[in-house]
């Protein structure tokens, strides 16, 4: 396999030669894997580049991309366009320059992707994984609580560090994804790119690493920015899901049963039923009509089949009934407090909490994932 390990390098003078010997020395033994070193550096003001011109005179599976600096995103996608275009690599790894990450590990995320996973991340939350123990507790807090908004906010609670730069992954994932990932120019564009590749169905691996703090150079992280991109990001990325996921389709098929029940309704009227009877049966008649368009469509990934249809038809009906009580409910109390004209303004309401009441009741019980 033809691996590429993508190195970003902004003033790492003083650690890149002593990274490259280091990788050079744990991927030397790799048998049927030959590894190429790109580093990525943005024309970096301390000569990184040099010291990566003069180790290439004797080390030519060594590369220099060099560029301007616009940001930790746009390096690594610099680096993934040379890996994919230029070297055709199959796999592609991602490691700081600043030795915070052991290459000693690298040999692991090699075995895992051979075992058949497709994304290797090195996990700094997992047991036998680490972060300093010499952080102050605000440091711990921050990349603590910052790695689990987004491990809880994206909602793939499975991965446990979202955050860090090592790792391999196929590089198909970067051929798919490269076009997508150009928005992302800092160092949001790692929990961007993981999240992509795990919607297109990566297998993901962790293996635990420990995280030491850099000896020499400077951190190039810029806090405030990169809390704005991660709350950015996971908001948008929340608001997509919901609107293009099951919420969507969910809204639609009430829509649905709401003119079924109306036409019904007038209908039956016409015909000189009385409107409570006709009302009932066109409720039940959308209630009919919601059940199937659910558990066909908008839910259809957890279709209920056989036996099994009867009594969460059952379920849903029950169920329905804490909807029609909120928005009664909700009526009642406004119009107890407001006055009876002015039922409208919460029958509007009424229906909105009776819309959630649903949503929660179909997604979390009736077509529940199995695990
Ligand atoms: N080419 C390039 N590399 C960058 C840029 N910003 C950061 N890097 C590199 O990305 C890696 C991670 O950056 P660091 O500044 O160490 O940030 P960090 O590891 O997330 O944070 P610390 O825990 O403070 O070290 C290092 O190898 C940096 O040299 C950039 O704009 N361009
Ligand atoms: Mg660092």
């Amino acid at each position: 396999m033809k691996i590429a390990v993508i190195i970003p390098t902004y003033n790492e003078r003083e650690n890149i030669r002593s990274l490259l010997d280091r990788l050079l020395a744990v991927t030397k033994p790799l048998a049927h894997h030959q590894c190429t070193f790109i580093v990525v550096d943005d024309t970096s003001p301390d000569g990184t580049a040099q010291v990566v011109k003069a180790y290439r005179k004797t080390h030519p599976n060594t590369v220099l991309i060099s560029g301007k600096k616009e940001g930790l995103g746009k390096a690594l996608l610099r680096g993934m366009t040379y890996a994919i275009d230029d070297l055709g690599a199959d796999a592609i790894a991602q490691i700081d320059a600043d030795l915070s990450h052991d290459p000693t590990a690298f040999g692991k995320f090699v075995s895992a992707l051979d075992n058949g996973s497709d994304f290797v991340i090195g996990s700094r939350y997992i047991t036998g994984g680490s972060i300093p123990s010499n952080w102050g507790l605000h440091r711990k807090i921050y990349s603590v609580l910052g790695n689990a908004v987004v491990r809880y906010g994206l909602g793939f609670s499975s991965v446990h560090d979202w955050t860090g730069g090592y790792r391999l992954y196929r590089a198909s994932y970067a051929k798919r994804l490269r076009e997508q990932m150009n928005k992302y120019r800092g160092y949001v564009f790692q929990i961007a790119f993981l999240y992509k590749s795990i919607l297109l169905g990566a297998d993901v691996a962790e293996i635990p690493i420990h995280f030491s703090d850099r000896q020499f150079g400077h951190s190039k992280i810029a806090p405030s920015e990169y809390i704005r991109d991660v709350l950015t990001f996971v908001f948008r990325q929340r608001v997509k899901r919901a609107i293009y996921g099951p919420f969507l389709k969910f809204c639609v098929v009430g829509s649905i049963g709401f003119a079924i029940n109306t036409i019904i309704l007038e209908v039956l009227v016409t015909l000189g039923m009385h409107p409570a009877w006709g009302s009932a049966v066109g409720a039940e008649c959308a209630i009919v009509s919601n059940f199937l368009l659910n558990n066909n469509w908008t839910f259809g990934t957890k279709k209920i089949a056989g036996i099994r249809l009867i009594r969460k038809f059952f379920q849903f009906n029950v169920t329905s009934l804490g909807a029609i009580f909120l928005q009664a409910g909700t009526v009642l109390v406004g119009t107890h407090l407001f006055g009876i004209q002015q039922y409208r303004w919460f029958y509007v309401p009424g229906v909105g909490f009776g819309l959630l009441w649903n949503y929660a009741m179909y997604s979390r019980v009736i077509w529940r994932q199995k695990r």
